[in-house]
C-alpha cells in the first residue's frame, strides 16, 4: 500500500494522490475507520452528505426513534475508557442520546478534522493505469486515493414516496428517514401514517398522543414485542462495565454479536405446551428480541416451532386491542416471526384503544393517490393536515448504487450487481479493486450488533492495507470465483432458515424492480468472523494481491 506522503505519483498523470484512503460516509462506520486507519499512519478523509456526523442517527429523528439493541451493547468497544465513562441513561438509547454519543466520540478522538460535511459523492472511478480511485463530489470537487472505503450504511437511502399527487398535497409531508431537525408538532392535526415497520411502530404512540386524529395505513402486519424500556439499572450497569472486555470478546462467538444469551438447547416442539407458554411469557415480560428468538433453538429454522412463537404474540395482540376486528388486522399472518426485522415497541398496540386512532387495511384497499387534501384508497377518501411516510429504505445496496462506481474503461457496480449484490465476504466486489465495504451485503451487518460488525470490518480492512504495504502490493482484487462461491454459500445458509419466506427489505422486495435476493449473511457472527480469519491465515485466500513482494 503506497503512502500518500511518499508515493511518487499517479503513474499515468504523475499526480500525487490526495489521500491514502477515501472514506465515503461519516456515520459510525466512517468515524471508526478514520480512527483506525489514522493509527497506522494513513492519511484519510471521510465525505459525508449531512451537515453533521452520525449517519442513520443523524437523519432518523422521528419522534420515538430508539435503538432496538440495548445501549450497553450498542456502542463502540475500541476504547475501554470510553465505554467505562459513558453513561447511558436508559436500557435502549434514544436517537438524541445516540447522536450525542457519536458526537462525543468524534470530538474525543479528534475525528472531525478529517470529515468533510455537506459533501455528497456522485461518482467513484478507478484508474487501472494509476491504481487510483478518483471520487467526485456533487459540487465537482475531485479527490484521489489508491483505496476507497464505502462506509455508506445499510439503511441510509430513504425510499422516496412515489405516490401520484404528492406534489399537489396542500398539507405537510415527512419521511421518517429525513426528519426535520427542528422536529414536528402534530398537536391538533389530522395525520395519516403509511407504513408499520420499526419506524412507524416506534413513532405512532407519540403521534397518537398529539394528533387530533391518526389514521394508520397498514399493508403488512408485523410482529412487535415490548421493548420494556426503563432507566438503566445502576447495578446492571456496574456489572456490565466490570465485564466489558470479556463480554465484547465473547460477542464474537455468538450469532448476533451480543453476549449474555446462552444458546438454547431445545426445540420448541420438545417441550409441553404449558412449558412453552411459560417460557414465552417470561421472555415477553423481559422485553427485547434476542431473548425471545433465543427461547428455542429452531425458531428460525423450523416452521412448526416458529408457529408456536408467532401464535403467542398474536394472542398478546388480541388480548391488548379491544376491538376484535382491529386486533385481527394487526395479527401478522404472512411471515414467520423473526424473518422480518422484529420490532420493539413501547405501547404500540395500545394506541388502537384510543378514540383518535384508526387502522386502515392498505392491502385490501391500496393507496391510489395523494390528493390536495389528503389521500384516496381504492375504497375511501381521507382528509389530512400531515402525512408521514414510514415507508423504509432502499436497504443494503441503495446508497452504493446511488454513486456511479466504475473502473475507467471497464466494469461498473451497476453491471456487477445487476441481478442483486455479489460480493466476497461482503467486503469487496470482484472487478472493483481496492474498494472495500463496511457491513456490506452478504456480511452479517444488519443481522448483528451493527457497531461490532463495523469495528470488525474496519479492523479487517486496516490489517489488509497494512499487509499490502508490508508486502509491497498496490492492488487487491476479490476473484470472481471466490465471490461466486461466497454468494452461493450465503444463499445456501439462508435457504436452511425461514428468512426467505418473508417479503422483507432483506430480500429487496420493498423496492419496485429491485432484484429479489436474500442479502444478509445469516450464518452468524461467529461463523463469519472465523471465515474472515481463515482467509487471512491462508494468505488472503480468494483475493489477488498485485505487486506483492516475494520473500526470498
Ligand atoms: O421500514 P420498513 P422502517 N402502501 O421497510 C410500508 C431499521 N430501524 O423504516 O411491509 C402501504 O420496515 C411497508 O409495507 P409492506 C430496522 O432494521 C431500526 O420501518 O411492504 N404501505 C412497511 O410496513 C428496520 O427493519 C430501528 O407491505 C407501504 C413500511 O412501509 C429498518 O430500519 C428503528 C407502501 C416500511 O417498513 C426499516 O424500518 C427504525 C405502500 N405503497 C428502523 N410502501 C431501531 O430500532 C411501503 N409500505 C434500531
Amino acid at each position: 500500500m503506497p503512502d500518500a506522503a511518499t508515493e511518487t505519483g499517479r503513474s499515468a498523470s504523475n499526480v500525487k494522490p490526495d489521500l491514502d484512503v477515501i472514506i465515503v460516509g461519516g456515520g459510525l462506520a466512517g468515524l471508526y475507520s478514520i480512527y483506525r486507519l489514522r493509527k497506522q499512519g494513513l492519511k484519510v478523509r471521510a465525505y459525508e452528505a449531512g451537515d453533521g456526523v452520525g449517519g442513520t442517527w443523524f437523519w432518523n429523528r422521528y419522534p420515538g426513534c430508539r435503538c432496538d439493541v440495548e445501549s450497553m451493547e450498542y456502542s463502540y468497544a475500541f476504547d475501554d475508557d470510553l465505554q467505562q465513562e459513558w453513561v447511558w441513561p436508559e436500557r435502549y438509547g434514544t436517537q438524541p442520546e445516540i447522536l450525542k454519543y457519536i458526537n462525543h466520540v468524534a470530538e474525543r478522538f479528534d475525528l472531525l478534522r478529517d470529515v468533510q460535511l455537506n459533501t455528497r459523492i456522485k461518482s467513484a472511478v478507478f484508474s487501472e493505469a494509476a491504481t487510483l480511485w478518483t471520487i467526485t463530489t456533487e459540487a465537482g470537487e475531485e479527490v484521489t486515493a489508491p483505496a476507497c472505503i464505502m462506509a455508506t450504511g445499510n439503511l441510509s437511502t430513504p425510499r422516496k414516496p412515489d405516490f401520484p399527487g404528492l406534489d399537489d398535497f396542500k398539507g405537510k409531508w415527512y419521511h421518517t428517514g429525513l426528519w426535520p431537525k427542528e422536529g414536528v408538532d402534530f398537536t391538533g392535526l389530522r395525520v395519516g401514517v403509511i407504513g408499520t415497520g420499526s419506524s412507524g411502530v416506534q413513532m405512532m404512540p407519540h403521534i397518537a398522543g398529539q394528533a387530533k386524529h391518526l389514521t394508520v395505513f397498514q399493508r403488512t402486519a408485523n410482529f412487535s414485542l415490548p421493548a420494556r424500556n426503563a432507566p438503566l439499572d445502576p447495578n446492571k450497569e456496574r456489572q456490565h462495565k466490570a465485564e466489558y472486555p470479556e463480554r465484547r470478546k465473547a460477542a464474537y462467538d455468538t450469532p448476533f454479536g451480543i453476549a449474555g444469551y446462552p444458546p438454547p438447547a431445545k426445540s420448541a416442539l420438545e417441550v409441553t405446551p404449558e412449558e412453552r407458554q411459560e417460557t414465552y411469557e417470561a421472555k415477553w415480560g423481559e422485553g427485547g428480541s434476542i431473548s425471545y428468538l433465543f427461547a428455542y433453538n429452531d425458531l428460525l429454522t423450523n416452521k412448526a416451532s416458529n408457529d408456536t412463537a408467532s401464535e403467542f404474540v398474536r394472542e398478546k395482540i388480541r388480548a391488548t386491542v379491544a376491538d376484535p376486528k382491529t386486533a385481527e388486522l394487526l395479527c401478522p399472518n404472512n411471515h414467520p416471526i423473526g424473518t422480518k426485522r422484529l420490532i420493539l415497541d413501547s405501547q404500540y398496540y395500545e394506541i388502537y384503544n384510543q378514540d383518535n386512532v384508526d387502522l386502515v387495511d392498505a392491502r385490501k384497499a391500496p393507496i391510489q393517490e395523494i390528493t390536495p387534501i389528503g389521500m384516496r384508497t381504492t375504497d375511501a377518501e381521507f382528509e389530512f393536515d400531515a402525512i408521514v411516510f414510514a415507508t423504509g429504505f432502499d436497504a443494503m445496496t441503495g446508497a452504493m448504487r446511488e454513486i456511479d462506481i466504475r473502473v475507467e474503461g471497464g466494469t461498473t457496480l451497476e453491471v456487477q450487481w445487476e441481478g442483486g449484490p455479489r460480493t466476497y465476504l461482503g467486503v469487496m466486489v470482484a472487478g472493483l479493486p481496492n474498494m472495500f465495504m463496511i457491513t456490506g451485503p452478504q456480511s452479517p451487518g444488519v443481522k448483528s450488533q451493527m457497531i461490532l460488525s463495523i469495528e470488525w470490518h474496519a479492523n479487517w480492512i486496516a490489517d489488509c492495507l497494512a499487509h499490502m504495504k508490508a508486502a509491497g502490493a498496490r492492488r487487491i482484487d476479490a476473484t470472481e470465483q471466490s465471490q461466486e462461491e461466497w454468494v452461493r454459500h450465503v444463499k445456501e445458509v439462508a435457504d436452511k432458515t425461514l428468512y426467505p419466506l418473508a417479503n422483507s427489505w432483506y430480500m429487496g422486495v420493498n423496492i419496485p424492480g429491485k432484484p429479489q435476493i436474500f442479502m444478509p449473511y445469516v450464518g452468524g457472527v461467529q461463523a463469519y468472523t472465523k471465515k474472515c480469519q481463515e482467509v487471512v491465515a491462508k494468505g488472503y485466500e480468494g483475493f489477488v494481491l498485485t505487486g506483492e513482494r516475494v520473500e526470498v
